[in-house]
């Protein structure tokens, strides 16, 4: 059975465990998809976050989804996009990574990411596509807790780049 399916429209509007969050290193909220969970979730959520200390890029923290339907958000944040020299692939492919690790060991069933480092990082959305999904296909190939992983795209061009890696 494939466990990944991509979805069109807004990620805070989903019933599921835990939703990604593509932040930056202060994790005290911003724009994109981040401003729409933060307005989403309320104000305990920020709250939440101020106590955490930031999180590098490629790494992810875990809050709870207070006012959101998700009972999790996991916060990550993907690479700005520098020219591709700057390891930006391979600290995509840990936001993924260490997300999806987080999920697991918090006992996360269904997750939902969106299209992490495609909006204000300026990642190249084809090549951020390929990594989402093979980064996810590795590591559900190599454990049973996550049952379902929604990549959630808002724009019509991210929703293409990723129906070609289905
Ligand atoms: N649901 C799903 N996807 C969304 C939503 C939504 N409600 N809103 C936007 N997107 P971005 P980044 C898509 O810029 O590139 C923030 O200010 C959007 O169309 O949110 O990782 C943070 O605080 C795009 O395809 O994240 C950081 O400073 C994708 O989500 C910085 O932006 C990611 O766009 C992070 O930049």
């Amino acid at each position: 059975m494939d466990k990944t399916e991509i979805l069109r429209g807004d990620i805070t509007t989903l019933d599921i465990d835990a939703i990604v969050n593509a932040a930056n290193t202060t994790l005290l909220g911003g724009g994109g998809v981040d401003g729409a969970i933060h307005r989403a979730a309320g104000p305990e959520l920020l709250a939440e976050c101020r106590t955490l200390g930031g999180c590098e890029p490629g790494q992810a923290k875990i809050t709870r989804g207070y006012d959101l339907s998700a009972r999790f958000v996991i916060h990550t944040v993907g690479p700005i996009w520098r020219g591709g020299t700057h390891d930006e692939a391979r600290t995509l492919a840990n936001c993924y990574r260490n997300s999806l690790k987080l999920a697991a060991e918090n006992e996360i069933r269904t997750i939902a990411f969106p299209a992490i480092s495609c909006g204000a990082y300026g990642y190249p959305i084809e090549e951020a596509a390929g990594i989402a999904f093979k980064t996810t296909r590795e590591f559900l190939a190599m454990s049973d807790e996550i049952q379902k992983v929604i990549f959630v795209v808002w724009g019509e061009d991210v929703y293409n780049a990723y129906r070609k890696n289905l």
